[in-house]
């Protein structure tokens, strides 16, 4: 049993996603963004990324955290390759190529598309939409989303000729992206590959999971 330590409402989606692909069976220790969280309900139980308890283990103190009996991990993307390698059966990479050429895309997505997709994410949910700013994220997230587009117009998946934890990786960093339909309109390939990949019904129950859970978290009840 693989134990996640965040929230729906986090990059923990990326690892949900992948243990449901894979049918690996997995269970949700709540920790939420410390930002999320009321202050009345910061004294009342919640365990949340300013936790000291929290902190005392990851002073990153950043979700998601997984734990697999003796080992724990922070950083949902290495997270996903380590369940891959252990857990992912047929799903798991076939050579040290595919293994590799999986690691350079979740890179990629890492350092050249989170960046822009995350701040757009945020600047579109802006009171006041900041225009300058939006375009240029937009104009940073050109050449690595032209790069996609290459790859995606000559295969249908990342690595191989399968869905694999580099389109689970870099489906959830450019979901960020969601905020600018237009910009994504202009990439038909991409486009389409990431609704391809958000159609699985994987991906769907992670979704729903998600949707369940309340943006800002109150103060336990009872
Ligand atoms: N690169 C890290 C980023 C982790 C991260 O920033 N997580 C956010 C939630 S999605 C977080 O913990 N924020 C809470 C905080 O900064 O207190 C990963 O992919 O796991």
């Amino acid at each position: 049993m693989i134990v996640i330590y965040g929230c729906y409402r986090s990059r923990a989606t990326r690892n949900i996603w992948l243990l449901e692909e894979i049918g690996h069976p997995w269970r949700l220790e709540r920790v939420v963004q410390h930002y999320r969280v009321a202050a009345s309900a910061r004294e009342n139980g919640i365990v949340h990324t300013r936790s000291a308890a929290f902190l005392a283990r990851f002073p990153a103190g950043t979700i998601p955290v997984m734990q697999d009996g003796d080992v724990w991990l922070s950083e949902s993307l290495a997270i996903n390759h380590y369940v891959t390698r252990n857990y992912g059966g047929a799903f798991a990479h076939h050579s040290d190529a595919e293994d590799a050429t999986s690691m350079q895309w979740t890179l990629f997505g890492a350092t050249s598309v989170e960046p822009s997709a995350l701040a757009l994410s945020v600047l579109s949910q802006a009171a006041t939409p900041d225009a300058t700013e939006i375009d240029a994220h937009e104009r940073r997230l050109d050449r690595p989303l032209r790069v996609l587009e290459t790859v995606l117009e000559r295969g249908d998946w990342l690595v191989g000729d399968r869905f694999g934890v580099a389109d689970i990786n870099m489906a959830e960093i450019l979901r960020f992206a969601a905020s600018r339909p237009d910009m994504l309109s202009r990439f038909p390939a991409t486009a389409a590959w990431l609704a391809k990949c958000q159609g699985r019904p994987a991906f769907q129950r992670m979704w729903a999971l998600r949707s369940s859970e309340p943006a800002e978290i109150a103060a336990r009840t009872s």
